[in-house]
């Protein structure tokens, strides 16, 4: 098989610490699961995998908390999501996971392979450690209180409550969460991939290669990762101070330890699971046509696709390519389709909220609507934007693209009835058969001419990964066969002209056929049945003869209307609603402050601890936005003692030009710390109100820089 046409299809491995939820689902294994599906039915060589990542801490922090062990956490969470995946008829070639040992051989060999060649440099830092426990600690082991809004309880990476970033040093209080002791900083050694010299080097070049191919949003992003000087790419460290991962080899100096960083091995575990599919395998199917994982690895002899959330594309667009590249013999990525987030009945997706769609659920809760959910998600995929779902219809403009409007209006109204009713009619009128047409006729030539225009457009779309847009095309191909069918009205035609009927019967047949075969990519097990009522061979390779209006031989028996979707009811939307409602309830507990309301009170302090605060009155004289740091404004102070550089939080409330010539209150003490690659001296104190909005904290009246605030 040539290049063009052998694909390496890849869906982001989905963190096994919890399951699997409709977010995900259109985020990357839908539109994944579209595309393989497709190029399979073009005929073409696809190798389609995916698997657990089961590394990282939050594993470990979930094994903590459950009292259990990792291997538990991800062996319990492996199942669920493999069986989830199946029963929506995810159609990977393979699900593996990277605690497998093919895993763990692969991803140590990778790292060794780097090592060998001096792709990685040895740096020693200073991190945060656990005296008490004898570890160092992740951002995530480290939590105290948030500098944004007093939550007690953020992460050393992020607080949960008001959805800061911060870094642990931020915190204030902070402490360990295996033994709560206070965080000390201790020297390590880590393994560092030098980004920025692949980024001088070829990576881009490559990238700007791209501009033309790759979404907006996706080349975008890279783009602004990789600045000029101060901003260029920094060496990324690819091992980790933690127990639970793959360790780093043995025959590595300082490997006593340490093990890889999950993002390093991650994204290798594509390369594991392809060669996992290979070991285990037991019936290649038909549409895998390489022997070897190399041929789907191998530099430039495969497609490589990788479908992932806007969050990851860091990592599959500049990280794993240049490790790729770092290799050497391998292929990089072709594409990377990125898709933005889904969001749930008007708010953010959320795990440690509950606020989701779990696919488990759904499964049992709403049996036999697999391709119900699938249809509803690909209609309302954030392909180019974030995209809202909504489960009930309540006759509002908001409600259009509900579940419930989806499922009654589009699947069972308009697609399902349309194949239903010429199943219905084809029994009535001529015996379960399909009728002879006195071909050619200006009909027939109308409707192959429609169904051709549409099946290049939905081909067209989803080779630019417009599923929607496809789906769309699907939609008007049954609209269509409906308003051909309404125009003819065989029902009455029959008793003047039995030869048209045949004629118009014969079409829509052939119309209905069409469906059932480009269904398949979106809806496939409606797709099954379909083919199977109109006597198609459901194995067979109908799609290359497609748009043609010639798929159903006359004579050809057609079965009895088989059931294709069900209406919703309300009931079923309200016991949905109903479930939501009560995450909402429970999660509004009295110790998570709300985003307004007024921060506690923070523990008693000393006269003589506040008094080590030396604070000065002082004059902003510059103010400068810095590339790439939205938050941040780069401003220098004349303190009355001396003028220094301070970074502050505020770029999203204050224009630069605005401020210059300020006082401002100005904690002068702190301790200096690097930002951005610049040092800041300092702090400047601001006041937030209960909506989040920053005033500054400054004199009445204007008086001398270095006046004390006390
Ligand atoms: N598990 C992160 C995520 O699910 C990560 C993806 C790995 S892909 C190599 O968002
Ligand atoms: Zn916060």
């Amino acid at each position: 098989m040539s290049k063009a046409e052998r694909f390496t299809i890849t869906a982001a491995l989905p963190y096994a610490n919890g399951p699997v939820h409709i977010g995900h689902l259109a985020g990357c294994y839908l539109p994944a699961d579209i595309f393989s599906r497709y190029q399979r039915l073009r005929g073409r060589d696809v190798l389609f995998v995916c698997g657990s990542d089961e590394h990282g801490v939050p594993i470990t922090i979930k094994a903590k908390n459950e009292g259990i062990t990792p291997q538990q956490v991800v062996d319990k969470y492996h199942v669920i999501m493999k069986n989830a995946f199946e029963a929506l008829g995810i159609s990977f070639d393979i699900y593996s996971r990277t605690s497998a040992p093919i895993h763990h051989e692969t991803a140590s060999e990778f790292f060794r392979n780097l090592y060998q060649k001096g792709e990685l440099i040895e740096k020693e830092t200073l991190e945060f450690y656990d005296e008490e426990a004898g570890e160092f600690l992740a951002d995530r082991y480290i939590v105290g209180t948030c500098p944004n809004c007093s939550f007690d309880g953020a992460y050393g990476d992020q607080c949960e409550n008001c959805g800061k970033s911060l870094s642990p040093e931020e915190l204030l209080n902070p402490r360990s969460k295996l033994s709560g002791a206070i965080p000390v900083k201790k020297s390590t050694r880590h393994y560092y991939l030098d980004l920025g010299k692949h980024q001088d080097e070829w990576l881009k070049d490559w990238i700007e290669g791209k501009k033309d191919q790759w979404k907006a949003n996706v080349y975008g992003q890279c783009m602004s990762w990789m600045g000029e000087g101060e901003n260029k790419l920094k060496p990324r460290a690819v091992t980790r101070d933690l127990k639970w991962g793959v360790p780093v080899p043995a025959d590595i100096p300082d490997h006593e330890g340490k093990v890889l960083y999950v993002w390093f091995d991650a994204p290798i575990g594509y390369i594991s699971a392809t060669k996992d599919f290979f070991a285990t395998a037991a019936n290649k199917p038909n549409s895998v046509k390489g022997n070897s994982w190399e041929d789907y690895w191998g530099e430039d002899r495969s497609n490589l696709i990788h479908f992932i959330g806007k969050d990851n594309i860091v990592f599959h667009c500049i990280i794993f390519p240049a490790m790729l590249h770092a290799h050497g013999g391998l292929t990089l990525p072709e594409n990377v389709p990125a898709n933005e987030f889904l969001n749930l009945e008007g708010n953010k997706i959320s795990t440690s909220r509950n606020w989701a769609v779990w696919l488990h659920e759904y499964l049992t809760e709403m049996p036999g609507r697999e391709d119900e959910l699938r249809y509803v998600l690909t209609a309302n995929m954030p392909e180019n934007k974030d995209n809202d779902f909504i489960w009930k219809y309540d006759g509002s403009d908001r409600t259009t693209d509900s579940y419930q409007a989806k499922v009654n209006n589009e699947l069972v109204n308009n697609l399902g009835n349309f194949v239903n009713r010429v199943v219905v009619l084809t029994h009535k009128f001529f015996d379960g058969k399909v009728p002879e047409s006195a071909a050619p006729s200006e009909d027939a030539t109308m409707v192959s001419e429609k169904l051709s225009a549409l099946k290049t457009s939905i081909e067209q779309n989803i080779e630019n990964y417009q599923f929607r847009a496809a789906l769309q095309d699907l939609l008007k191909i049954s609209a269509f066969g409906n308003q051909y069918m309404q125009s003819h009205e065989p029902w009455k035609l029959i008793k003047t002209d039995a030869a048209k009927t045949a004629e118009v019967m014969n079409l829509c047949l052939q119309i209905a056929a069409e469906i059932a075969v480009f269904a398949e990519p979106f809806m496939p097990k409606a797709a099954h049945t379909m083919k199977k009522m109109l006597g198609l061979n459901p194995a067979a390779e109908l799609w290359n003869h497609c748009g043609k209006g010639n798929l159903m031989a006359p004579g050809t028996p057609v079965a009895e209307p088989a059931h294709l979707f069900r209406r919703v009811d309300d009931a079923e939307m309200d016991a949905q609603l109903a479930k939501l409602a009560a995450s909402k309830t429970q999660n509004a507990t009295p110790e998570t402050p709300e985003k307004n309301a007024v921060a506690p009170a923070c523990a008693e302090i000393k006269y003589d601890d506040f008094i080590k605060n030396d604070i000065r009155v002082g004059t902003i004289l510059e103010a400068e936005r810095i590339p790439k740091a939205d938050k941040l404004l780069k401003l220098t102070i004349d303190t009355g003692l001396d003028q220094r550089t301070i970074l502050s939080g505020i770029a999203e409330h204050f224009a630069p030009e605005d401020i210059i010539g300020k006082q401002v209150c100005v904690l002068i003490n702190l301790a200096p710390r690097k930002m951005r690659g610049f040092e800041s001296q300092g702090m400047i104190l601001m006041a937030e109100d209960a909506a989040g909005k920053l005033y500054f904290v400054n004199p009445e009246g204007v008086i001398n820089n270095g006046s004390k605030v006390s």
